[in-house]
């Protein structure tokens, strides 16, 4: 892919420095280049073969409603008519992370930004931010549902309100994406399954998250996820587990400002750890965890 991602620049104390444009684009579908769809093909095939056994048949029913294995990256155009009728979201192509209070407000009004460039071949399994596959793949499909799709739209008004009282209270919010809508896992009939669009856009974090014996599992809890620390650098090493979309909605029922004000009071809980107050679905044995500071 040739074309340059877009910058402007900002003043701050260091100076006149680069920052990705915030505002949205026009998908360039034309000036994908043979190597960008491989690209999205390679990495479609493998997390469709993969994801049957281990992501949530929300997720599942959602990649299939919208078509993207048809070959080569999908048009935001044509996925566009399929969403809006099902739940009135609608993608956003954008340059890649965005402010926090950019972000909310497109959640809050039910739009939802996928960068429009897409990983190298040389970085398949690994990527320091959200690229096309990780958020058109990962996030896109749920919003289908629509129970999860209003989760979405409640998060982001949320989010506005946390920016609004600041940053304490944007941590407090931010973690609650973390452990959810990025890294979360659902019950089902069939045992613990991905809805996380960080675990099922990573072929090795899809297997681990449901496997393996190290990291923990634990009961959803409001309070509890939004007061855990977390690590952006590796496997997580707590996964929170929901019953249903609709625990997820209700918890984004009432206001959050006492919650803030308590957790402002307590100290964040490790990234590891288990309390005694927790439904413990796997206590992890911690194997390979690296040491080192959780965000
Ligand atoms: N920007 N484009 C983009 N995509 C994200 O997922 C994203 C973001 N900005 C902020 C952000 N996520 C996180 O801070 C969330 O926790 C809000
Ligand atoms: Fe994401």
């Amino acid at each position: 892919m040739d074309i340059p991602r877009r910058v402007e620049h900002q003043q701050t104390d260091r100076g006149y420095v680069p920052v990705y444009a915030t505002g949205t684009v026009e998908q360039p579908w034309a000036s994908y280049s043979k190597t960008d769809h491989d690209v999205w093909d390679t990495l479609y095939r493998r997390q469709r073969e993969l994801l049957p056994a281990y992501a949530c048949q929300a997720f599942l029913d959602g990649l299939d409603a919208f078509g993207m294995g048809e070959g080569g990256i999908p048009r935001f155009d044509d996925l566009n008519e399929v969403l809006g009728k099902a739940t009135g979201w609608r993608i956003v192509a954008v340059e890649g992370l965005l402010p926090d209070e950019v972000f909310f407000d497109h959640l809050a009004n039910r739009r939802f930004p996928v960068s429009w460039w897409i990983r190298k071949p040389e970085q398949l399994d690994y990527l320091s931010e959200p690229d096309l596959f990780h958020d058109l793949f990962g996030h896109v499909p749920l919003l289908l549902n629509p129970v999860f799709a209003d989760y979405m739209q409640a998060y982001g008004k949320g989010g506005m309100k946390a920016h609004a009282i600041g940053p304490e209270a944007l941590m407090n919010l931010t973690r609650l994406y973390w452990y959810t809508v990025e890294f979360g896992l659902i019950r089902t009939d069939a045992g613990l399954r991905i809805y996380g669009a960080g675990i099922v856009s990573s072929k090795g974090e899809s297997v681990y998250a449901i496997d393996s014996a190290a990291p923990n599992r634990i009961g959803f809890d409001l309070e509890r996820v939004m007061n855990t620390r977390y690590r952006i650098d590796t496997y997580q090493q707590t996964y929170f587990v929901i019953d249903d979309f609709a625990q997820l909605f209700d918890a984004t029922g009432p206001d959050f400002t006492p919650i803030y004000a308590r957790l402002a009071d307590s100290s964040p809980v490790a990234a590891a750890d288990v309390l005694p107050t927790d439904t413990v679905y796997q206590r992890g044995t911690r194997e390979g965890f690296a040491n080192g500071a959780d965000n």
